[in-house]
């Protein structure tokens, strides 16, 4: 039987064990360029099987927050490079999320204060993060203008070049492609916010399309092997919504399992919260099935609020690694905790997004208590 503690082979990683820190966005990089600060609290958790980096935009257009990451030019790449450093330093391995976030931003954080972008031109019914008088306040999104079909192909490039300096440059070892919680890749597939009638829109086809060719237009670049997705089939998150997202998902995973990727990552159920949802069923074993019968070797990850006992139901179900969030945000040490069934520190829900080392770095390992 799996247990938390094996070694697996995930892509050309090799990982000391299946427990994953999920991607986090904390907001603590000013001009989205990373800090010593946060290398220090990613090599904290350097124990983790592997590490995915919070959510980092593929380029200005790309960013949706105050304070979030960037992986687009000289200052963000040195960034992460003390942040890669500082992981392999402390024994631990590191991929970074790439992201779009398309409709979600305020237009304030677009280049040149324009419209943000989208599938179509219909607004998130969310809310994103502008820094007012220094203080975080929530404000609606902006309506979005529909992507031309010739911008495309520079989205895809920019995906590609992220990865290619995620790698080259900043020492990563590999890149996870956001697909999920409503941004840009998300806003494609699903009918909710995908209303185009060319190519990129209608058939399941169609609207798998963009996602599909910047996966493989990474995987062209730095390989499969260090290349994963997170995906979300059924999460409300940042108003996404699809009509019919069995079909949609199966369609996607059947076609990702001929790009020889490293890991699938799977969001199950609402994003943060709960894993069955009555109104969106999902069955995710037949996902599954759907990806390993089309040939797909990858990891199988799965994520969203999981405990020792649901993570460990979660492998006996089949499932290869488990991410943890919200865990992994207060639990520098969380793999030794799970090993010995040690209390969990609980996170601080006031200093998840901006600030310093509060609610950051200082959350205590066990053999500091
Ligand atoms: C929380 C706040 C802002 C962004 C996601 C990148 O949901 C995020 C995110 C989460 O994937």
């Amino acid at each position: 039987m799996s247990s938390l503690f094996d070694t697996v082979r995930v892509g050309d990683l090799l990982l000391p064990n299946r427990i994953v820190m999920a991607p986090l966005t904390r907001n603590r990089a000013p001009d989205a360029i990373p800090t010593k600060l946060m290398a220090d609290y990613y090599a904290q958790r350097a124990t983790a099987g592997l590490l995915i980096t919070e959510a980092t935009a593929i380029s200005h257009q790309a960013q949706g927050y105050a304070d979030v990451p960037g992986l687009y030019g000289t200052e963000q790449l040195d960034g992460w490079k003390q942040v890669t450093q500082a992981v392999h330093d402390a024994g631990g391995q590191v991929v970074v999320q790439l992201w779009h976030v398309g409709r979600v931003p305020h237009h304030a954080r677009q280049p040149g204060g324009g419209p943000p972008v989208a599938p179509s031109a219909i607004a998130a019914k969310t809310k994103t993060v502008l820094i007012r008088d220094g203080v975080p306040t929530f404000v609606p999104t902006s309506e979005p203008r529909a992507l031309d079909a010739e911008e495309l192909p520079e989205i895809v490039h920019t995906y590609r070049a992220a990865a290619l300096n995620a790698v080259q440059t900043a020492g990563f070892d590999g890149v996870e492609i956001h697909g999920a919680n409503g941004y840009l890749l998300d806003q494609f597939l699903k009918n909710g916010s995908n209303r185009r009638i060319d190519d990129y829109g209608g058939s399941i086809k169609n609207r798998a399309r963009l996602l599909l060719e910047a996966t493989r237009a990474i995987v062209d670049a730095i390989g499969g092997g260090r290349t994963g997705i997170r995906l979300s089939p059924v999460t409300p998150a940042n108003d996404a919504f699809d009509s019919n997202p069995q079909p949609l998902f199966e369609y996607v995973v059947k076609h990702l399992a001929k790009l020889g990727l490293a890991y699938l990552h799977i969001i199950v159920g609402a994003t943060g919260g709960a894993r069955e949802l009555a109104e969106r069923p999902f069955d995710y074993a037949a996902l599954k099935a759907a990806y390993r019968a089309a040939g797909g070797t990858g990891a199988w990850m799965v994520n969203n609020g999981y405990d020792q006992a649901s993570a460990l139901q979660a492998l006996a179900d089949g499932a290869d690694l488990v991410a943890f969030g919200k865990a992994y945000i207060a639990n520098p040490d969380l793999v030794t905790r799970l090993a010995t069934n040690a209390p969990l520190n609980t996170p601080d829900p006031a200093t998840f997004y901006g600030g310093g080392a509060i609610g950051y770095t200082d959350y205590p390992a066990l053999q500091n208590k």
